[in-house]
């Protein structure tokens, strides 16, 4: 069964409304496959650290990686004070934020406070607004108590296919009809995603990650995971828990944003169109990865060119702080991050999640690499 993303049934509700950004309309989308350190400089975070602690040398097309400091930071979204006559369209809320481009703020109205338990009574306040979607509050503090690595670009369609043998992207040519070899690859789905994080690991003789022996057909193809409504795939670290695994992984969804922001609070680390191809710049395809401006951590298109997989099964945030969360246990939809090409500034923030089939094989969806330090 086609896989259809939850954003598509939210965006029916007009959770968030924006006179004056693109309408994004799923039947225009362009599917066609159904289916405790302190912070380094960026400079100082380069793959040098990664291949020390590879028990061999990487190949040239081993992801290059930069070390994610341990930390804490607020998750989700806040509300904040905004001018009246800003709330529920574009504008510039603060100035004084040179990295804040502009914002899309809503006063709520979908927020029930008897079955909510974010924020909303604060947000309902006279000349109050929040920004961004239900799902993305409470905003709740979390601690990621170890340093991880995280490649700098997402997994490129040349990558994909030194390691698959098949290119399942979408957009296998540049603009001027030369191989996307440095284009995101795309149309797969988290299944497919796990299935190259495994092959990647065992190549470069690291433990895999994920057990997909219950999985049937061919990764960035047909592939199947489930049975009866269930995953069938399950993490091979004993305690359960991904991130005790040292094979390449998935980020959680909280090691993404916390490595999004890179120590910053706002909506973006950067001016959107300076950090991000997104439909207002994309000419709707992807780009090469890493020719926009990184964030200070060095990771680059952690906003926009395409969504990435994270690790976590879509759920509800609590308020209560929390330390190296993983998500919840079981589900059958996975939280993406980060938007694409195809989405406008609703969607490309930080802290917007959004919630997708892990069958899903979208043209605007891909994956980035992750991986716990020994
Ligand atoms: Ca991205």
């Amino acid at each position: 069964m086609k896989s259809i993303p939850l954003l598509w049934t939210v965006l029916s509700l007009g959770v968030v409304g924006c006179a004056n950004s693109p309408t994004v309309n799923p039947d225009s989308n362009p599917v066609t496959k159904d289916s405790d350190s302190e912070p380094k400089s960026p400079s100082d975070q380069t793959a040098k650290g990664e291949k020390s602690l590879a028990s061999k040398a990487p190949l040239p097309t081993s992801p290059q990686m930069v070390k994610i400091p341990a930390g804490r930071f607020v998750m989700g979204s806040t509300c904040r004070t905004a001018p009246k006559e800003d709330i529920g369209k574009s504008a510039p809320i603060n100035p004084a934020q040179a990295i804040l481009e502009a914002v899309v703020v809503g006063d709520c109205p979908q927020d029930d406070p008897k079955t909510s338990v974010d924020e909303s009574a604060v947000c309902k306040k006279e000349g109050q607004a929040c920004e961004g979607w239900r799902n993305e509050r409470p905003a709740h503090t979390v601690t990621i108590s170890r340093p991880f690595l995280m490649a700098t670009t997402e997994v490129t369609q040349k990558e994909w296919y030194e390691l698959m043998g098949s290119n399942p992207a979408q957009f296998t040519k540049d603009v001027s009809g030369k191989k996307a070899d440095s284009h995101p690859v795309e149309r797969v789905s988290l299944w497919d995603a796990m299935a190259y994080l495994n092959a990647l690991s065992v190549r470069d003789g690291l433990p895999a990650c994920y057990d997909l022996s219950g999985c049937k057909g061919t990764p960035g193809g047909v592939y199947d995971c489930m049975q009866g409504g269930q995953s069938q795939v399950s993490v091979t670290a004993a305690s359960g828990r991904p991130t005790a695994c040292t094979g390449y992984r998935l980020p959680t969804e909280a090691e993404w944003e916390y490595a999004a922001r890179a120590g910053t609070t706002g909506l973006l680390y950067g001016p959107l169109d300076r950090i991000a191809w997104n439909f207002s710049n994309s000419a709707n395809s992807t780009h090469p990865v890493a020719t926009k401006e990184p964030n200070a951590w060095g990771l680059y298109d952690m906003i926009g060119n395409v969504w990435e997989w994270t690790g976590d099964w879509d759920g509800k945030y609590s308020a209560d702080a929390v330390t190296d969360p993983v998500g919840p246990a079981l589900g059958s939809n996975r939280v993406s991050r980060g938007c694409s090409w195809h989405y406008t500034i609703d969607y490309c923030r930080v802290s917007f999640r959004m919630s997708a089939g892990a069958m899903s094989q979208f043209g605007h969806m891909g994956f980035r690499v992750a991986r716990s330090l020994p």
